[in-house]
């Protein structure tokens, strides 16, 4: 039986952007609800409690900077959190905000219908719930679906196997094991040098190689922490303007304005201080798919050669596509497990994982055994989660049928056809930095409602030239990046890390900054990419239709 209440607005997913739109909902008036899958709050925090699980981001912006008081009273302890950390800081939040009592968990929306004459959704859960609201907010994530690929036999696996990305919340004791870990992602990079503390042997099966920079953790002591919080605001300013919604110096020269020698001397200041500074700190021409790329690739290349003493192994670890045109990850003495003497490599670049065994696992030319395996296999990203879940709009048009070939948004926000449907981190919006990124379009959002209930709009939908400009302009940011390198790289940018999944570009990547700008132009000019209706117009046109 169906338990049917109507709500303002209703919010899927209890990570960044779902918490965030929660609080801000609640603080317009709106009655609003979130549902959330997951057991607790942290959305993809709550769900990838893997081994060695730890942010790629610095602590002091991977978090919220809208209230003064959390930044006061939260202490981070080192430069890149651990799951469980992340963890405390959602629940801290969460208390904090007083938000737990409109969550509800173990709640899985599988469906919502538009109602063009009432102008409301109707949204159903995998528990019997049916909530009706004015507007809808999904933040399901971008990187919340797993991607299990489909080998055959898993069923008949005798061991234990996880997934990076399900792992589940009981203690897994791997101490003694033999484990294989498929998958050298930012998941199975950071997996690999924790679990070999402890497993008997650790065998990794690499497709595609990667460019893993080095994080260099370290705990944030006392001082640190207080010249933190007393630079919060310069803090969130410069990472709102930058490229990738992150606090890290961009550098204004390119490779050529430089000679050979302090060409090194750039990057490996860049590596020795470790993290993402790499890609934006060395030259400001590493993005293009050029020479400043492939200097820098080399660099990398050579520090793999350098750590990994089996020069064998070294090779197979180094990339041949350009630097950045996958994802890359940020680890934690990930080249130098290799150097233990539990820890080996597969290549399966061209030797396949064909079938899971009762006992381990068969490439095409060789068998292994196993008591575990673990798929670090990613994530049917961005458009993944909204499948399965049946989203219907205007003229019952549906969600997932209308993103099967490439996903068409306006700024990332909306989607013609969808009214009152408002996708935070969703198709076309900014690949960057989680929180400030969800952050702004969560203010977007009840920018947008607030607006409608000044002029006495009940609808709200972006009009498709605005769609399709969007489109186009994210398409052509790409051109002479090293993303357009993104497919031969397997990438999820494109979609291309998934078999038969439509290749296109999912994610903005014309600047975090810049995709700012824009969703400020758009408030602050009246919506002009949008259409709205009031219940008076929505009258007429009945009375029309039956005149
Ligand atoms: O997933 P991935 P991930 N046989 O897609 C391999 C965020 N994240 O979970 O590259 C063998 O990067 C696949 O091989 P290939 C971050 O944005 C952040 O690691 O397709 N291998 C690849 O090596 C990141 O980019 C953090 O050839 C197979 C791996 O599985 C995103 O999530 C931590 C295979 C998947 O790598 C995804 O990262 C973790 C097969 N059949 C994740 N199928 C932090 O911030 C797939 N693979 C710390």
């Amino acid at each position: 039986m169906s338990d049917s209440i109507e709500f303002d607005a209703v919010v899927i997913g209890a990570g960044f952007g779902g918490l965030r739109a929660l609080h801000d909902l609640r603080k317009m008036g709106m009655s609003t609800v979130l549902v959330d899958a997951g057991e607790d709050v942290g959305g993809v925090w709550f769900w990838n409690r893997y081994p060695g699980a730890r942010t790629d981001s610095e602590a002091w912006y991977y978090c919220y900077s809208f209230s003064k008081e959390i930044l006061d009273k939260w202490n981070w302890s080192q430069r890149y959190p651990t799951q469980a950390e992340m963890a405390r800081y959602f629940e801290f939040v969460t208390d904090h905000l007083d938000l737990r009592k409109d969550i509800r968990f173990r709640t899985r929306v599988t469906g919502a219908t538009w109602d063009d004459v009432e102008n409301v959704w109707t949204v159903r859960t995998d528990n019997g719930n049916e909530f009706s609201c004015r507007y809808l907010v999904s933040a399901a994530g971008p990187l919340s679906k797993p991607y299990l690929p489909d080998f055959p036999g898993l069923d008949s696996f005798t061991g234990d196997w996880y997934q990076s990305g399900f792992w589940p919340t009981d203690e897994v004791d791997l101490s003694g094991k033999r484990v294989a870990v498929i998958g050298t992602g930012a998941s199975g990079v950071q997996i690999v040098p924790v679990v070999a503390h402890s497993a008997a042997q650790v065998t990794v099966f690499q497709r595609t190689s990667n460019y893993v920079l080095p994080a260099r953790n370290r705990p944030i002591d006392e001082a640190e922490r207080d010249a933190i919080k007393a630079d919060y605001d310069n803090i969130w300013t410069r990472a709102r303007q930058h490229f990738y919604a992150m606090d890290l110096p961009i550098c204004e020269n390119g490779a050529a304005d430089y000679s050979a020698a302090n060409q090194q001397r750039v990057l490996e200041r860049a590596w020795e201080i470790g993290g993402f500074r790499f890609l934006f700190d060395t030259f400001n021409d590493v993005w293009l798919d050029g020479p400043a790329n492939e200097i820098a690739s080399e660099f990398v290349r050579s520090k793999i050669r350098a750590i990994v003493k089996d020069p064998e192994t070294a090779e197979l670890l180094c990339p041949r596509y350009p630097l950045a045109a996958k994802r890359p990850p940020c680890g934690h003495s990930y080249y130098e497990a290799f150097n233990r003497a539990n820890v080996s490599l597969v290549d399966v670049s061209e030797n396949p994982i064909t079938e899971i065994l009762p006992g381990g696992l068969r490439t095409a030319t060789d068998e292994y055994e196993f008591d575990v395996i673990i798929f670090a296999t990613g994530f049917d990203a961005i458009t993944g989660p909204a499948e399965g879940v049946d989203i219907r709009g205007r003229d019952n048009r549906s969600l997932s049928e209308t993103w099967k070939t490439v996903p068409r948004t306006y700024l990332g926000l909306a989607v013609h056809g969808f009214p009152n449907f408002f996708t935070v981190a969703g198709p076309l919006g900014p690949f960057a930095n989680g929180p400030t990124m969800v952050e702004q379009q969560a203010e977007f959002v009840t920018a947008t409602i607030s607006f409608m209930q000044q002029n006495g709009y009940e609808a709200i939908d972006p009009n498709t030239d605005a769609v399709d400009a969007w489109v186009r302009h994210n398409e052509e940011v790409l051109e002479g990046t090293v993303l357009a390198n993104a497919a031969v790289a397997n990438s999820w940018f494109l979609g291309a890390n998934i078999p038969g999944k439509p290749r296109g570009i999912l994610a903005y990547f014309g600047g975090a900054g810049n995709y700012f700008d824009r969703i400020h132009e758009e408030t602050t000019s009246g919506f002009p990419g949008f259409t709205f209706s009031s219940p008076a117009e929505a009258a007429s046109e009945t009375l029309a239709a039956h005149s």
